[in-house]
C-alpha cells in the first residue's frame, strides 16, 4: 500500500492535472501559486488587520467556538477590506478548478467564505471535518461527520494558500487525502493524515467533501498564516436578496422573529458576519 501524500505541482500546472489529482485523493498542492510580489500586498494589507483583531471567535456560535480554535485569528469580510485579495479572488486556476466542480449543478458559484486565519504558538489541532458538513442538516452536535458523502452533489471547493510557510510544527493544514471518496462512517486513522508542508506562496486546493483541519501550534513563537477561499453552488442561498435590498436601520426596528426571516441569525456556520452572528450588527 503507498503512504497517503499529496501531490505537488508547479505554477504553471494545467487544469486538466490538477482536476485529476483533485478527482483521485480530493486535494491537490501548486507551488508558487501566488507570485512574490502578490504574497507580499497580501501579506502588507494582512499585518494590518491582524494587528487590529484579538485571537479566538467568542461571538461565534456556542457549537463553533472551540472549532475556531482559542489562539487563533479569524477575519473575514476579506473583499471590503483588501484590495490584493480582490486581485486574487480572480486567480484562473481555482476559478477554473470550480468552473470544473460547480458548473455542472449550478448557472454560476459564490465566493461563499474567505477567511485569514493565523494560528498563534500552542493553538491545538482542530477536529478533522469536512467543509461541506455546514450545509448538511442535522449538524453538530450529533454525529456531524457521519453523512453521505458521495451522494451528494460537489456543494463547495476550496483554495487555501499559505502566506508564511507550513510545516507540521506550526500548523501546517492536516488533509486526509482520499477521504473524499469514503463512506460517511469511516474515520481516519492517524497514519492516513498528511500535514501539507509547503512554502509561502503555495496552495493547496481540495474539494468539500476532503476531511481536513488546522493543524496544532507546536511552536514557541512562530505565527502560521493562511488564506482560504470557498466557492460554492450558486443556488445556495435565499431566493431573495434581503441583506442589500432590506436597509440595516429599517431591520433594526423589526421585530426579532422578523430579523431571524430576513437573514440575521446564522445557520451554524452558515451566514456568518465577521466570524460571528449577524445579529451583533443589529445591537450596534
Ligand atoms: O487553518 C487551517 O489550516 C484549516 C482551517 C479550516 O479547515 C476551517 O476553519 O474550516
Ligand atoms: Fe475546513
Amino acid at each position: 500500500m503507498t503512504e497517503p501524500h499529496i501531490e505537488r505541482f508547479g505554477p504553471d500546472v494545467s487544469i486538466g492535472s490538477l482536476i485529476r489529482a483533485l478527482d483521485r485523493d480530493g486535494v491537490a498542492m501548486v507551488s508558487n501559486a501566488i507570485p512574490p510580489e502578490q504574497l507580499a500586498a497580501l501579506n502588507a494589507e494582512f499585518d494590518v488587520l491582524i494587528e487590529g483583531s484579538e485571537p479566538g471567535t467568542p461571538n461565534h456560535i456556542p457549537m463553533l467556538i472551540d472549532f475556531m480554535g482559542h489562539k487563533t485569528h479569524r477575519i473575514d469580510g476579506l473583499p471590503g477590506k483588501s484590495k490584493t485579495f480582490v486581485e486574487l479572488l480572480q486567480h484562473p486556476l481555482a476559478l477554473q478548478m470550480a468552473d470544473h466542480y460547480l458548473l455542472p449543478s449550478c448557472l454560476h458559484y459564490l465566493l461563499s467564505t474567505a477567511q485569514l486565519i493565523e494560528i498563534l504558538a500552542d493553538e491545538s489541532v482542530q477536529h478533522l471535518h469536512r467543509d461541506d458538513t455546514a450545509w448538511i442538516y442535522p449538524p453538530m452536535p450529533t454525529d456531524r461527520d457521519a453523512v453521505p458523502t458521495v451522494e451528494v452533489p460537489q456543494l463547495e471547493v476550496i483554495v487555501l494558500y499559505a502566506l508564511c510557510d507550513f510545516t507540521a510544527e506550526n500548523g501546517a493544514t492536516r488533509v486526509v487525502p482520499g477521504s473524499h471518496l469514503w463512506p460517511a462512517r469511516r474515520k481516519p486513522q492517524e497514519h492516513e493524515v498528511v500535514a501539507a508542508e509547503m512554502k509561502a506562496g503555495s496552495a493547496i486546493y481540495y474539494v468539500g467533501k476532503t476531511l481536513h483541519g488546522g493543524g496544532p501550534n507546536l511552536t514557541p513563537d512562530q505565527a502560521r498564516r493562511a488564506l482560504f477561499l470557498g466557492f460554492s453552488l450558486g443556488w445556495l442561498r435565499t431566493k431573495e436578496n434581503f441583506f442589500i435590498s432590506t436597509p440595516i436601520d429599517a431591520v433594526r426596528e423589526m421585530p426579532p422573529r422578523v430579523q431571524q426571516l430576513l437573514g440575521y441569525e446564522t445557520h451554524g456556520g452558515i451566514g456568518v458576519v465577521d466570524v460571528g452572528c449577524p445579529s451583533a450588527l443589529l445591537r450596534t
